[in-house]
């Protein structure tokens, strides 16, 4: 399906509609401490390896191996992620990277999560994902960035852009070689909804969409910024996506199957990012951090939870 956008400009734009999915859950785990989940990626076939910010305030970050059959994290390690809100985290050549979100660092982690390295990175952390000898990351705006795996240099910077409009705040991102029949696709959640937004890394237009609506608890405080999802890692063997979210009790596996009659999703995305682009106008602190950070605990459940009065 094809349509165009008129400008308020006079300009037409023309923009491809892009392909829908449902997600379908095919299992559940747990999400053992319900960390404050920035990034998450597929460290080898039984383990994921996955970051936490530092949030709420008195936690620390860390970096952790997760089990990707229980759930149970196999090790984990603060000590190389002191003083930083740890962020997106990619595969490189012998380790991993992870950016931090305010205090301007890529921090290089071996395969046992021992730091070996400190780079400059000067934007703020959000999104960061590994694609052959390059990186893409995002830092809260409508802007994408790809960078050289090996010096960090800046190579492009775009913005994201779906149905005629720009996106900000794509989150944290996966980048898949081969998608569907779509090829390569870089997928990343959006921030302070359930969609995960699908774009052609090398026109940054979304190509497909599919939303996490229905995944564990929902709660309204998520589009405040907490208990938002975020955390998506592919798993090429099964072609299926483990899932998760900020404060998240549970990680979700699901297969995203297309949708093969229209439904109302692409409307509900397009009201979605043009309502987004009324936020911006607004100037609503875009912040990683939940915008009303009271929390509360459920004596009942233990569970952090945001002040409902407030
Ligand atoms: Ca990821």
């Amino acid at each position: 399906m094809q349509r165009w956008f008129i400008f308020a400009a006079g300009v037409a734009v023309h923009a491809a509609e892009p392909r829908e999915f449902r997600a379908r859950q095919l299992r559940k785990l747990p999400h053992e401490g319900a960390p404050f989940t920035q990034g998450l990626e597929l460290f080898d076939d039984d383990t994921l390896i996955e970051t936490s910010g530092s949030y709420p305030p008195g936690t620390a970050s860390f970096i952790r191996l997760v089990d990707l059959h229980t759930g149970r994290a196999k090790r984990s390690d603060s000590s190389g992620l002191t003083n930083h809100f740890a962020e997106g985290v990619a595969k490189v050549e012998d380790g991993w990277m992870v950016i931090t979100y305010d205090t301007y660092k890529a921090l290089k982690f071996a395969p046992d999560l021992q730091l070996l390295e400190k780079k400059d990175y000067p934007w703020e952390g959000w999104g960061f994902a590994h694609a052959g000898d390059k990186f893409f990351a995002t830092d809260g705006t409508e802007k994408m960035m790809r960078l050289s795996s090996e010096s960090l240099a800046l190579e492009e910077a775009k913005p994201v852009t779906c149905m005629g409009a720009k996106v900000a705040g794509m989150n944290e991102l996966e980048y898949v070689e081969d998608f569907a029949d779509l090829g390569p696709v870089l997928f990343g959640n959006l921030y302070r909804s359930r969609w995960v937004l699908g774009i052609d890394p090398k026109t940054y237009e979304c190509t497909c969409f599919f939303s996490l609506d229905g995944l564990g608890d929902q709660l309204g405080q998520e589009k405040l910024g907490f208990h938002v999802a975020n955390g998506i890692a592919y798993m090429p063997k099964s072609k299926t996506f483990m899932v998760t979210g900020k404060n998240w009790e549970e990680m979700f596996e699901i297969l995203p199957r297309p949708r093969e009659r229209s439904s109302a999703g692409g409307a509900a995305l397009r009201h979605w990012i043009q309502s987004q682009e009324q936020v911006s106008l607004l100037e609503m602190p875009r912040s990683q951090l939940p915008r009303s950070p009271r929390l509360l605990r459920n004596p009942r459940t233990s569970r952090l939870d945001v002040d409902e009065g407030r």
